[in-house]
């Protein structure tokens, strides 16, 4: 384990290299003038294909699928590795500077909404979808939207962090964190193994936040070898509810928008209509 003594007073290194992410800052707000770009359709989105962005194309891709035309929307690219939420206009929209934030546009006033779970809930009652709406429904839906809200941090700021990007691998971390997020993948395979979907019978938007999470987990999407690592084979209903929401075209469509890495053919960069699956992706744009 390294050896570290905290001063008395924590102060900011900005030597190059000192801080473990370039980009980080102890001070929020915008570092740069720019202007979002703005599309034809209602809603846009300002976003990066990882798991929190992919919360919300799912959803999207799930309501055209379900009929709601109002649900069209551009998919805007933002390159969280070049400082793109730092910029003015998506501090505007997000004071957190993070993906995913969403500007709906159909009203007389623009409305923002961050942070994924409240645009998934924020869609889901725009369009009276994939939210129970029986009172004991609707809350066990939500309290798994906020479970994993408040969980999925444990997983991606802790474990993936500790495990894949930090640059010294420290045991205490990466196993306090393997503990916890195994401990999570068990609370969900229980939940499972008692039902279908999260909130109960119906597919919800309870489902829709945390499969990109621990659905990629489980399938080995996510921090190299981990599902190696952390044998999430053992987690027979989530990989089960995994497949079964894997098996949904729109969570296909879902995961490619603003995606970029994988397979070319699997990244959509950015979306700004339904068509552009079919001719968009960077296979397509590369010929
Ligand atoms: N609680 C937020 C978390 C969003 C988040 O952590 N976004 C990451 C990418 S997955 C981000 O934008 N990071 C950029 C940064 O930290 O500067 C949500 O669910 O929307």
């Amino acid at each position: 384990m390294t050896e570290y003594t905290p001063p008395k007073i924590w102060t900011w290194n900005k030597k190059p290299g000192a801080n473990v992410a370039a980009l980080n800052r102890p001070i929020a707000g915008a570092t740069h003038d720019k202007e979002l770009p703005v599309g034809k359709h209602p809603l846009q989105l300002y976003s990066l294909g990882t798991p929190n962005g992919v919360k919300v194309t799912i959803m999207l891709e799930e309501l055209l699928a379900a009929g709601h035309k109002g649900a069209e929307y551009d998919a805007w690219l933002i390159k969280i590795g070049d400082g793109d939420q730092f910029g003015s206009g998506f501090v505007a929209v997000n004071p957190n500077s993070k993906i995913p934030a969403l500007l709906d546009r159909s009203g007389p006033k623009p409305i923002r909404v961050f942070e994924s779970g409240a645009i998934l809930l924020y869609l889901a009652e725009k369009f009276g979808a994939f939210l129970p709406k029986d009172i004991a429904g609707r809350t066990e839906a939500l309290n798994w939207l906020f479970w994993q809200m408040g969980s999925a941090p444990y997983v991606g700021g802790g474990f993936g962090h500790f495990y894949m990007y930090a640059p010294i691998k420290i045991e205490y971390a990466i196993d306090r964190f393997s503990m916890e997020t195994k401990r999570q993948l068990d609370v969900l395979d229980r939940r499972l193994a008692e039902v279908p979907y999260l909130a109960g019978d119906e597919y919800s938007i309870a489902d829709i936040a945390t499969f990109p999470w621990y659905g990629g987990l489980a399938k080995g999407w996510q921090y190299g070898d981990a599902a190696t690592f952390l044998s999430t084979h053992e987690y027979k209903n989530v990989l089960r509810w995994a497949e079964a929401i894997w098996a949904r075209p729109a969570a296909k469509r879902g995961r490619m928008v603003n995606r970029m890495s994988g397979d070319p053919s699997e990244q959509l960069r950015e979306r700004h209509d339904a068509s552009d699956f079919d001719t968009k992706t960077q296979d397509k744009i590369a010929k």
